[in-house]
């Protein structure tokens, strides 16, 4: 075991109430939320910790789905002579609480009990929701060197983002001296920070938290249990306060990140991995992203004009035209349907031809997408039935609006897992 793996644990923080990606969290836990047509939200900061050696790893989640349970012990298996391990933490009631976690730093206080016989020195602490492919054995390094007790990632980024972040400022020498979580827009001019002359270019003037941190062990135990022990967030609570009292170091990192917290981000990451040289690069020998290995047939495509489309295995394809859209595993698209800007999620499972027989006798579309829809600015989730002349037209011309089979969120349509759209249902 080489010394990062001995040192430090990670601590994967999978959501609080998921809100914000509703409908796809509905049934599921936000980890287990589907991304790039055959991986999970959690396999992101699992496989950046496993390309830093980092190999063993809680996922901390309000509920425990079975998809998500399962999807970890299928995945992430690591050898006898390994001490690596990914194991997930549910909420759970105790006497001396009520059931949800309360926000980001009560649930690592809670999780404290699982984690304290544990070998280790510093804590990692990772948010489930980005995408991003990062060495963090650089931070541990700097971490390390600078004698830090916290050390949080940065990233410059611009007045329209800056609001939605913690913002700070730091000395030459990359301690943190202020943090302020989410300012308002008239409080930015204070906040500006020499953030390099390519940056400055490109209008990013502020210092933001990406929600990644180092804690070493004692300032982590000290914090949540006797400084802070009803303080319920780091990003509101725990990080503003520790600035004057403990060693808090920025670690600029200037590689591709982004948040996909909420349903447009979501769309946006998801869309952006078709381009031709997308800033996420899936294709990277030294960056993998481990998902499920599953043993499914290459996928079958037949009369389809394909624009800048990923198309995942096990997928069967008779549409006539697929753009800038991602295909997840096992989808099925019919003759003459056209998709543009859409993010189908995929099937857990095939059909028989005797299931569709019997289905299509009933009235029941096939699971999948009929033939001769227009499917433009979607998010199908997975095992939908969508009929046949189904026009789904998203865009900004749509309010928000929550239909029992399918949402509206920013222009975005997103149809709910399992929805039936019958024969030319029109949104
Ligand atoms: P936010 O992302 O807005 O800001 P928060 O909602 O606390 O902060 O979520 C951080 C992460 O923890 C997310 O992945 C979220 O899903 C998860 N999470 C939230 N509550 C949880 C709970 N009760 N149990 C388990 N997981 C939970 C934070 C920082 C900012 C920083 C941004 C960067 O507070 O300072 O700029 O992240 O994205
Ligand atoms: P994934 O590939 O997304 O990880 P799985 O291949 O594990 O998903 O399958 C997902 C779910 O689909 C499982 O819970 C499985 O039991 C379910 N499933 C498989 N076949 C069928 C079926 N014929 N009808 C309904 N559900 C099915």
């Amino acid at each position: 075991m080489n010394s990062i793996s001995k040192s430090v644990l990670a601590v994967i923080l999978g959501g609080g109430a998921g809100t914000r990606l509703y409908p796809l969290t509905a049934s599921r836990s936000k980890p287990a939320v589907p991304i790039a047509g055959k991986y999970r939200l959690v396999d992101i900061p699992i496989s950046n910790c496993i390309n830093s050696n980092i190999n063993r790893m809680f996922v901390l989640t309000q509920f425990n789905s079975a998809s998500l349970n399962k999807h970890i012990k299928n995945t992430y298996h690591f050898s006898a002579f390994s001490t690596g391990f990914v194991d997930i933490l549910a909420a759970e009631q105790t006497p001396d609480n009520p059931g949800w976690y309360q926000g980001t730093a009560d649930a690592v206080r809670q999780s404290l009990r699982h984690i304290s016989n544990m070998d280790f020195e510093y804590i990692l602490i990772l948010s489930g929701d980005q995408l991003y492919q990062m060495d963090f054995s650089e931070m541990l390094e700097s971490h390390r060197s600078k004698r830090a007790d916290i050390s949080i990632a940065t990233i410059p980024v611009d007045e329209r983002d800056a609001p939605e972040f913690g913002i700070l400022k730091s000395d030459e020498e990359n301690f943190i001296t202020s943090f302020i979580e989410k300012p308002n827009k008239e409080l930015l001019p204070e906040w500006v920070s020499d953030t390099g002359a390519e940056m400055q270019h490109a209008g990013r003037h502020y210092l933001a938290s990406m929600g990644i941190y180092i804690f070493s062990k004692k300032a982590l135990y000290h914090l949540l249990n006797e400084v802070h022990p009803n303080a319920t967030d780091f990003g509101k609570e725990i990080i503003p306060d520790s600035i004057q009292n403990y060693k808090v170091v920025s670690f600029q990192y200037d590689g591709y990140w982004t948040d996909i917290g909420n349903i447009y981000s979501f769309y946006e990451a998801n869309l952006a991995l078709t381009q031709e040289i997308p800033p996420f690069n899936l294709f990277d020998n030294n960056k993998t992203v481990y998902s499920r290995a599953r043993m499914l047939p290459p996928a079958k495509i037949s009369g389809t004009t394909l624009e800048k489309t990923i198309i995942a295995e096990g997928s069967i394809i008779h549409a006539s035209r697929i753009e800038q859209s991602v295909v997840g595993i096992r989808s099925r698209i019919g003759h003459g349907t056209t998709i543009v800007n859409s993010y189908l999620m995929g099937n857990d499972y095939y059909e028989t031809i005797e299931e569709m027989a019997m289905n299509t006798s009933k009235g029941l579309p096939k699971i999948g997408i009929g033939e001769r829809c227009y499917i433009k600015d979607a998010i199908i989730d997975k095992n939908c039935r969508i009929g046949n002349d189904v026009r789904i037209n998203g865009g900004a011309h749509l309010a928000n609006t929550d239909h029992a089979l399918y949402t509206v969120k920013d222009g975005i349509v997103v149809v709910k897992k399992l929805a039936i759209l019958p024969d030319g249902f029109v949104i």
